[in-house]
């Protein structure tokens, strides 16, 4: 039982929790008070009695997550940051929501010391922390004594929002199905939403939902109630096969005169409001203002904990690097992301070689794979056909955590979302396929990869209408226009084998940010011009004609350059039309270029340029006047003819520049 004095100190120190949500919110006059209100005593019980991370080496590898998947609930996390000292001063809490401030509107990782990970987007937390805790998993099974170098628990916090959202469940279940104990979802039932109460839009059962995808399942009657918080996360922790779901019943707005009203969810309240809140906390303090006594509650109840924890982890790492150096330059290398070291030999390709860039990809994956003993990476269950999967291990599972291939199941938004998640945790270096149409699938987490500055990779193959028979819904269109309309992805859309190799050498050289590689299914020759460095460069000369100047460019990418170059000596040999061929695998790489280079690469004027690209033409007006691209669905048929009825044939494209010429 605890001491009367003990209790009062919770009591304080979750009165100055929510009083700081309140002055935040009130001062900014914008935010969402309602959900911190009610959950505060739950997110004091994990900070002050269990989360482990150190304020002063807030990304200490060993520390325990804590991602707020309810990321509107920023206010919340902003308080306990400056109260367990993570240098979020008081100053940065009065400039909540203001620009440049470090107190965002949503946690934003990489802008606030101790924000674990981005958040907003109902959902896509849960499946971030999912991430985590595979990785932990794995990272634990990947070294001689891996429990000593990764050992900590992944905390999440959602609400009923992040419940609705489809990919909780691909996330739930995947957690589930992978057994991660030690993962732990703290979910909120405050029964509101921003727009009304859950009775308007939910009527199933959240707790036999997770019990059904095996989870174990932990309630709390009273989410006041600090004992019965404490001892839930106590035996949460102790679940030894399941990940556990600690469902807190609780009233949004709690304190406020609208309390059970979703009316508290998104605004602040009235200063009056505030006032009685703070007096039904029974905290009697200034705005802002927090008493010395609260300071020292953290920083007893958590800085020291950590600090010790975290020193205690470095003695033992000199031990570790003693006894296991092997596996300790290993660590080091995963941990700082030393992929240079693990990269495989470009081979020397036949020069008759005919190859799907898929299957180039699958040779380099099970190079690399097998060379880089912290690569991993999967697809949504169609490994086969992207050629995802790193031989020589076993699935990613419970039985087999060393295994570095995960099967992701058919869950394209979590997988996307669970590779931000490993990327955030660390040690590992990822990757995910599937059809490269199902990446408006996954485009949220591409989206959130690309905010936090990860080095995801994506391996969409099927690239073009000339998947054939699948048809329309499975030939994408204007993916290739959205990838690359999104701030910090780089898309590689290489032309052949060697491509393909040095695009996989440019996306693993590329550490802030995400990379895409946009695949064929189709067999591709290799071109005898096009080489594995340039495409570092983004775009190439892969033909000019010989002894003359050219006097159009055509600039392509993928399998449309081989198309290119065959229309390209059609117009030469029978129109004495001289056209050079410029491979464009990668516009974001060319973009990064020097003018000069630029200049060299595009020589000729704007309206000499066409471009090709059996996609959208949204977004080559940059480069080409004419654009020959496919701004309709395609068709289900035989490849070549679908090709053909669109007018993708080398015959076809020469006839349609000497058209464009003769306008
Ligand atoms: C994907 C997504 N859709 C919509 C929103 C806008 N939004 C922010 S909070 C919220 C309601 C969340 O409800 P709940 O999780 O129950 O939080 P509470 O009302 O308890 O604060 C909505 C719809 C969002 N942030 N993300």
């Amino acid at each position: 039982m605890k001491d009367d004095l003990a209790r009062k100190m919770d009591n304080l120190s979750i009165g100055a929790i929510r009083a700081l949500v309140l002055d935040q919110t009130g001062k900014a006059n914008s935010g969402h008070p309602g959900m911190p209100l009610d959950v505060a005593p739950a997110t004091y019980c994990l900070w002050r009695y269990f989360l482990t991370s150190d304020p002063a080496n807030p990304d200490w590898i060993n520390r325990d997550r804590f991602v707020l998947s309810a990321g509107h609930c920023s206010a919340l996390l902003y308080s306990l940051l400056h109260l367990c000292g993570y240098g979020l001063s008081m100053d940065d809490l009065k400039s909540f929501r203001q620009t440049d401030s470090l107190t965002p509107g949503h946690p934003e990782y990489g802008k606030t010391k101790g924000v674990d990970a981005t958040a907003g987007p109902l959902g896509q937390g849960i499946a971030q922390a999912v991430g985590m805790a595979i990785a932990e998993k794995a990272l634990q099974a990947q070294y001689v004594e891996g429990k000593r170098l990764f050992n900590h628990y992944t905390y999440c916090l959602c609400g009923d929002g992040c419940l609705q959202e489809g990919i909780s469940q691909e996330a739930i279940s995947m957690a589930g199905h992978m057994r991660l104990n030690k993962l732990i979802l703290i979910y909120d039932a405050n029964q509101s939403t921003l727009d009304g109460p859950t009775t308007d839009t939910m009527t199933e059962n959240v707790k036999t939902r997770f019990l059904a995808s095996e989870w174990n399942v932990l309630e709390v009657a009273d989410g006041n109630d600090v004992a019965s918080l404490i001892s839930a996360i106590e035996n949460a922790r102790k679940s030894a096969v399941f990940p556990t779901m600690i469902l807190v019943h609780s009233v949004i707005g709690f304190g406020s005169q609208n309390a059970g009203s979703h009316k508290t969810h998104g605004s602040p309240l009235a200063k009056d409001d505030a006032e009685h809140a703070k007096f039904v906390y029974d905290y009697n303090y200034p705005e802002f203002t927090v008493p010395d006594l609260v300071y020292q509650n953290f920083r007893e109840g958590f800085a020291e904990r950590g600090a010790k924890a975290r020193l205690a982890y470095e003695e033992d790492l000199k031990k570790y690097a003693v006894e296991h150096p092997e596996d300790y330059a290993r660590y080091l290398d995963a941990i700082n992301g030393e992929v240079e070291k693990y990269l495989p030999e470009i081979p020397t390709f036949d020069e008759n070689l005919k190859e799907a860039t898929r299957v180039s990809s699958g040779n380099f994956i099970a190079a690399w794979g097998k060379k880089c003993p912290f690569a991993m990476g999967g697809s949504a269950d169609v490994a086969g056909s992207t050629k995802t999967t790193i031989p020589g291990t076993p699935a990613f599972s419970n039985e087999h955590p060393e295994g570095r291939d995960i099967r992701f199941g058919i869950r394209e938004f979590a997988m996307a979302a669970v590779q931000n998640g490993m990327l955030l945790h660390g040690g590992l270096r990822t990757f995910v396929g599937t059809f490269f149409v199902f990446s408006d699938y996954c485009k949220a987490a591409i989206r959130m990869a690309a905010l936090e500055d990860l080095p995801a990779i994506y391996v969409f193959t099927h690239d073009s209408i000339a998947v054939g028979e699948d048809g329309p819904t499975h030939e994408p269109i204007e993916q290739l226009a959205g990838l690359r309309a999104t701030p910090n992805v780089t898309v590689f859309r290489p032309a052949d084998a060697k491509e393909t190799w040095g695009a996989w050498e440019a996306a693993l050289a590329n550490k802030r940010g995400p990379s895409a590689l946009i695949l064929s299914r189709q067999g591709l020759p290799l071109l005898a011009t096009s080489n594995s460095e340039s495409v570092k460069k983004g775009a190439y000369s892969v033909y000019r004609p010989r002894h003359h100047r050219p006097k159009y460019q055509i600039l392509a990418t993928g399998s449309e350059v081989s198309l290119a170059l065959e229309a390209a000596k059609i117009l030469e040999k029978k129109h004495k039309i001289r056209v050079e061929v410029i491979s464009m695998p990668s516009l974001e790489c060319f973009e990064a270029q020097t003018p000069e280079y630029k200049e060299k690469i595009l020589h000729l004027p704007y309206e000499k340029r066409f471009s090709l690209e059996m996609a959208a033409t949204y977004g080559w007006g940059k480069y080409a006047k004419h654009n020959i691209g496919l701004d309709v669905f395609g068709k289900s048929g035989k490849s070549g003819e679908v090709l053909k009825a669109f007018g993708f044939t080398a015959e076809d494209i020469a006839e349609r520049i000497l058209i464009s010429l003769k306008k």
